[in-house]
C-alpha cells in the first residue's frame, strides 16, 4: 500500500509541478508584470515565497524548522548542504526568495529558468573559465547592491544526504566580499526526491539555521571554509535526530 502511495504521489508532483509552475507560474508572471515595476516585484516575490512552502504541503511532507532565521542588517549569503531538487524551494520557502549561484545546468529547466533569473540567479558554466569569470564578478556587483546569495559548496546534490566535502575556494566569493554567511543545514530532501530520481518518497524534512559567520574573523578563505563546513556538518547531525525521531 506504501508502494501504491509514493506511485501516486510520483504521478501527483509530475501533474503538479506542471500545473503550479507553468499554469500558475504564467499566471503570475502576468499579474507581476500589470502591477508594474515595484508592485509586481513585491507580488512575484511572494508567490515564490508561497511556492516553497507549498510544495511540501502539496507533497505530504512535514517540514520541521529549527531554530529561527538570525536577524542580519545587512546582504549575507546562504550556504547550504545540497541532497535534493527539492532545495531550492525548501530555501526559498523558509529563508526567503533568494537569488542562488548555481551550476548552467539549471538553465534547462523550463520556467524554473524563468524564475532563478527573475530572482537575480547567477548560473555558472564550470568548464567555461571565462563564463566563470564574468558570473562571479556579476555576483560580486550585486553583493555590492545589497543582494543577498544562496550557495551549495558541495558544487552537486549528495546521493545519500550526507554531507560531502565542501569544494575547494568555493566560499571565496564570501571571504573575498566579506559578506556575511548564514550556515543553513537539510536533512530529509534526499528521501523524499533522491538524487536523479522522480520517486516521491519519505514524508519528513528539516532546515536548520546556524550562527551568523562574519568572513573577516578568519584569516583565510580555507579556514572559513572549515569552519562553515563543519557547523553544517554538526546541523545536519542534529536535524537527522529530530527529523527522524
Ligand atoms: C508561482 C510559481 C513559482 C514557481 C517558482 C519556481 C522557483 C524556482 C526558483
Amino acid at each position: 500500500f506504501a508502494k501504491l502511495f509514493n506511485v501516486l504521489r510520483s504521478l501527483w508532483l509530475l501533474v503538479g509541478a506542471f500545473l503550479y509552475i507553468f499554469v500558475y507560474g504564467s499566471i503570475v508572471l502576468l499579474i507581476g508584470w500589470i502591477l508594474g515595476k515595484e508592485k509586481g516585484r513585491r507580488f512575484v516575490l511572494k508567490q515564490i515565497e508561497i511556492f516553497g512552502r507549498l510544495a511540501f504541503k502539496l507533497l505530504g511532507v512535514k517540514v520541521f524548522v529549527c531554530g529561527r532565521k538570525p536577524d542580519v542588517n545587512t546582504n549575507y549569503i546562504v550556504v547550504s548542504n545540497h541532497q535534493s531538487i527539492l532545495d531550492i524551494p525548501l530555501i526559498i520557502g523558509y529563508v526567503g526568495p533568494t537569488p542562488f549561484i548555481a551550476k548552467k545546468e539549471l538553465e534547462k529547466f523550463p520556467m524554473v529558468n524563468v524564475y532563478l533569473k527573475y530572482l537575480g540567479s547567477e548560473l555558472i558554466d564550470r568548464g567555461n573559465v571565462r563564463q566563470t569569470a564574468t558570473a562571479i564578478r556579476e555576483v560580486m556587483r550585486k553583493l555590492n547592491e545589497g543582494y543577498h546569495f544562496v550557495l551549495f559548496p558541495e558544487g552537486t546534490r549528495s546521493p545519500n544526504g550526507e554531507v560531502l566535502p565542501f569544494k575547494p575556494r568555493s566560499l571565496e566569493i564570501a571571504f573575498k566580499a566579506k559578506v556575511p554567511v548564514l550556515p543553513v543545514s537539510i536533512w530529509g530532501n534526499h528521501l523524499v526526491i533522491p538524487k536523479h530520481k522522480l520517486i516521491v518518497s519519505g514524508n519528513k524534512t528539516g532546515i536548520m539555521f546556524g550562527e551568523v559567520v562574519y568572513p573577516e574573523n578568519f584569516k583565510s578563505e580555507e579556514e572559513l571554509r572549515a569552519y562553515v563546513e563543519n557547523v553544517i556538518r554538526q546541523g545536519v547531525e542534529k536535524l537527522k535526530e529530530v527529523v527522524e525521531n
